[in-house]
């Protein structure tokens, strides 16, 4: 069990009370940093802001074209300090049945109240409030996110120091979406190679599979290299999906159907390549399934997906436990979901290359500052700063709201 939870769990010193004013004194808050129980912490509000956000370049995958964000951001405020989580729904529930709107009603109808009512102990206490309401993860961990957020702040830590993050680095990768052409693809691969990211993801569907596979890994021969389906393919595709063999890939990822465990352990014993999980896996049950199934070799860990952070760190926890590699997966966050996956990728078993790529790879201005930005040896530093370790550029994600939205304690 990590460190958080351990903390976490064992925590039930109800003396702890984190009042109003007591953030602006360094001594208290420093002797909280050191008890092992968290500070309760009374949220005041729950703001929702829908910020437009559009894609440098259009992002293509098996289901679908997009060419700009509607990022759904969570402020909380209580004591005075304001924490910041995002929720990684798309506006279509393709990738997943969630969408913005399916999450701003849950949240507004049902979890925002759940999280006013009355101070939250512990990250375990909020997961215990939000486990009845059936399924909603985008929703849920969006909310779980700016809890955390609040939480380091309030103990003058890191997210990463928070969870129990060990590195001071994370390896990153980029994920590339179907091109118009090959030879654009292979344009792309190069640029991003250039810029020293370790790993090349390649999207692919029937149809853009073996060959543009082949074509990368003929210019290509020593890099890092894998594929997404995004759920393209059945078991009916074995044969074909056989064919990727050759290309000493890293790993396939979500090749068969997004709530599959059973065919996909059938694929894997008829592969040598790897298989990775990531649509599949949405909370630890299902990742416990995976695994005694041998259903993937790898997860992509998405702290949206799976809920938050509870979620995420217990399935990291059984990955680790079971010698399973782990690696952050993105949605095209914003910067405020980028710097929750930094923290999280700082955990020991994420150690293979996160889809974590710099703010440019993504928009023209980021909603943090600084932007992320990625290294010449193809990795992000994790920011040692308080909470979130970057600035919340209020200014910018104003201009760019949609839709505003308070709601707080009757
Ligand atoms: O399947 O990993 C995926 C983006 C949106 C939805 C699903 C996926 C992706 C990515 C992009 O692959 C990852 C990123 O750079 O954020
Ligand atoms: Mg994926």
């Amino acid at each position: 069990m990590s460190i958080l939870l351990q903390q976490l769990l064992h925590s039930k010193d109800p003396c702890a009370i984190f009042s109003r004013g007591m953030q602006h004194s360094a001594k208290i808050l420093d002797r909280q940093a050191e008890q092992s129980t968290p500070p309760r912490i009374s949220v005041d509000g729950v703001e929702i802001r829908l910020v437009r956000l559009p894609l440098l370049e259009p992002f293509e995958t098996s289901f679908g074209k997009i060419d700009s964000r509607l990022i759904f951001l969570i402020c909380l405020s209580a004591e005075g300090l304001s924490g910041w989580g995002e929720v990684v729904a798309s506006e279509k529930p393709l990738y997943s049945y969630e969408t913005v709107g399916t999450a701003f009603h849950v949240i507004k109808d049902f979890l925002a109240p759940a999280v006013l009512d009355g101070p939250i102990s512990s990250l375990p206490d909020l997961a215990k409030r939000f486990a009845p309401f059936r399924g909603h993860n985008m929703a849920k961990a969006g909310l779980e996110l700016a809890y955390m957020d609040l939480l380091a702040q309030a103990q003058k830590q890191s997210l990463s120091a928070l969870i129990g993050g060990e590195r001071k680095q994370i390896a990153v990768g980029v994920s590339l979406g179907i091109q118009p052409t090959p030879a654009q693809l292979l344009k792309r691969v190069e640029h991003y190679l250039s810029l020293g990211y370790q790993r090349i993801k390649l999207k692919i569907k029937p149809g853009w599979d073996i060959e543009i596979v082949d074509a990368v890994r003929r210019a290509n021969p020593d890099i890092l290299l894998s594929v997404d389906a995004n759920s393209a393919y059945t078991l009916a595709d074995a044969d074909h999906l056989k064919k990727l063999d050759d290309f000493d890939l890293l790993m396939i990822e979500q090749p068969l159907q997004s709530d599959d465990v059973v065919d996909h352990a059938k694929l894997q014993q008829v592969l040598e390549t790897s298989l990775c999980l990531d649509e599949s896996i949405t909370g630890r049950r299902q990742a416990q399934a995976a695994l005694d199934l041998e259903s993937c070799r790898i997860i992509n860990i998405k702290i949206g997906r799976v809920g938050g952070y509870s979620e995420a760190i217990t399935i990291h926890d059984l990955c680790a436990a079971r010698g399973i590699p782990v690696w952050c997966g993105g949605m095209l966050e914003s910067g405020i979901g980028r710097a929750h996956n930094i923290a999280l990728a700082s955990l020991p078993d994420f150690t293979l290359p996160g889809d974590i790529s710099a703010s440019s790879r993504y928009f023209e201005h980021d909603l943090i500052s600084p932007e992320v930005t990625v290294a010449s040896d193809g990795t992000v530093a994790v920011p040692d700063g308080i909470g979130l370790g970057f600035d919340v550029e209020l200014g910018f994600i104003e201009r760019q709201t949609e839709t505003r939205v308070y709601l707080s304690r009757k």
